[in-house]
């Protein structure tokens, strides 16, 4: 008797100290503000989330207005969107509204208005069960948001790679769609889909071809594809995974990480920014791919990236300088811009890269296999032949004191916007003012992330090769 006793109050003391853990936890990863306007319909007051707030604020306007109460109505109209106050997107401010907003806040909404990654309006039923994932951005984010049951066909890249991925159980739901670039439409109306999150909106016509032609499904381009995390209340790749969290019913994860990428990049930005711009190594950000001086002696051009772009946004981070901003043509987009070798390699004293980081993508978006890519990425541990194609990089008649790394293509590819590849490459350009940054403990908080429990990046994977010490 007096043994249960004890035992009773002994776990009675353990579920209070559970509780007055679970208190600290929740106060220590409670949302820290983000800086956007969140793009969804309901977000009445312009800050990042939906909440009793906008409700408020709309009941408030609604009311003003039918008071006839003029000066209300102007005091609330310098606070208020009023194209996102119709949380419906029907045109009129009512009492509907109000009910839609508290429901998405409550998650029990079952349609949403919202704008997608290129400002289109877009209206979504939110009874998902069947989501296609292009590229490893998505097939990561839909991983980070919990969705993974739900994932049932992914792009040949993130099918190689399913073993990594999925369980066993996920991946025998799980079908390849092969080429996304050129889709066989039939296969991909046979996955009967509920959604489709595309890679890329490339042109405008190809975003609609794949929503015209995939029927009875959702095709959404969310955004991610142009980060812009060094402009927080400009990124799409923000506003991007906030969405995904309110259209696939997981808001707390998407903000909590959030909260973890503008950490992390607030942290490698701060260090950034102690460098004087004028001691910034000077990066030039490539390919390692056929066609390609890195790859083929023979060849005369290369790519050089944008720092709007993943692979940009990365140098930024790492406290270093983009070789395209010294010689012209930098932008603010993605992707890079395709020149001569000798705008680099040249006689200018101006004009020197101190560091190539080399992208490499083995499993294109189109389905196909980049044979003369070494083999890179989670899937394998084995650096003979990322070894051998980096001798090849670093053997260019070009190269002298340049330093040379390749990198995987995950990095530009995955769900990070860019702050993982610039944890590494910080260890490589600017390895004393980043010494408290640890980019394996980074990428494997990543992994966490993604649900991934038994992958240990000290021990597993090809990820970057910068030569032998
Ligand atoms: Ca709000
Ligand atoms: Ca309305």
């Amino acid at each position: 008797m007096n043994a249960k006793v004890v035992v009773i109050i002994a776990v009675a003391v353990l579920v209070a100290a559970g509780a007055a853990a679970f208190v600290i936890m929740k106060n220590d990863k409670e949302v820290r503000p983000i800086d956007v306007n969140l793009e969804i319909f309901g977000n009445a007051d312009k800050d990042w989330k939906i909440d009793e707030n906008d409700a408020k604020l709309v009941e408030e306007y609604i009311k003003a207005q039918s008071d006839g109460d003029s000066e209300k109505t102007s005091e609330i109209e310098v606070k208020i969107s009023l194209r996102f106050a119709d949380a419906d997107n029907n045109g009129v401010i009512d009492d509907r509204d109000v009910k839609q907003i508290r429901a998405v806040a409550d998650g029990t909404a079952d349609h949403l208005w919202f704008l997608d990654g290129v400002q289109r309006e877009r209206d979504m039923d939110l009874d998902v069960d069947r989501i296609g994932a292009e590229y490893f951005t998505n097939t990561e984010m839909m991983l980070i948001l919990g969705q993974s049951d739900k994932v049932v066909a992914v792009d040949n890249a993130p099918y190689v790679c399913r073993d990594f991925y999925f369980s066993e159980k996920q991946q025998s739901n799980l079908r390849n769609m092969v080429n996304m670039s050129v889709p066989d439409y039939d296969l991909i109306n046979s996955m009967n889909l509920d959604v489709l999150l595309i890679f890329a909106p490339s042109t405008a016509a190809k975003y609609e071809e794949k929503q015209e032609k995939i029927v009875g499904c959702d095709v959404l381009y969310l955004g991610l594809y142009i980060p812009d995390l060094t402009n927080t209340s400009k990124s799409n790749f923000i506003q991007g995974i906030l969405k995904a969290g309110y259209i696939f019913g997981n808001v707390e994860r998407a903000e909590a990480y959030t909260n973890w990428v503008t950490d992390n990049r607030d942290k490698l930005l701060g260090l950034a920014e102690s460098i004087p711009d004028g001691e910034k190594p000077v990066v030039g950000m490539s390919n390692y791919m056929a066609g390609q001086y890195f790859l083929d002696e023979t060849k005369n051009t290369f790519t050089l990236y944008k720092s709007g772009d993943p692979l940009g946004q990365a140098v930024i981070l790492a406290g270093g300088r983009n070789v395209l901003k010294i010689i012209g043509g930098d932008g603010d987009s993605s992707g890079g811009a395709t020149v001569q070798v000798d705008a680099v390699f040249n006689d200018d004293p101006n004009v020197h890269a101190d560091f190539f980081f080399l992208h490499m993508v083995k499993y294109t978006y189109g389905g196909s296999v980049n044979q003369e890519v070494p083999d890179h990425g989670y899937d394998t541990d084995d650096y003979s032949e990322i070894t051998a194609a980096w001798e090849n990089a670093d053997s260019r008649t070009l190269v002298m004191d340049e330093k040379i790394a390749l990198i995987a293509g995950d990095f530009r590819n995955g769900c990070t916007g860019g702050i993982l590849l610039a944890a590494y490459m910080a260890k490589i350009i600017n390895p004393e003012v980043y010494s408290s940054v640890d980019p394996v403990e980074l990428h494997n908080e990543y992994i966490g992330w993604m649900g991934i429990g038994d992958y240990d990046v000290n021990k597993k994977g090809v990820f970057v090769y910068a030569g032998s010490a």
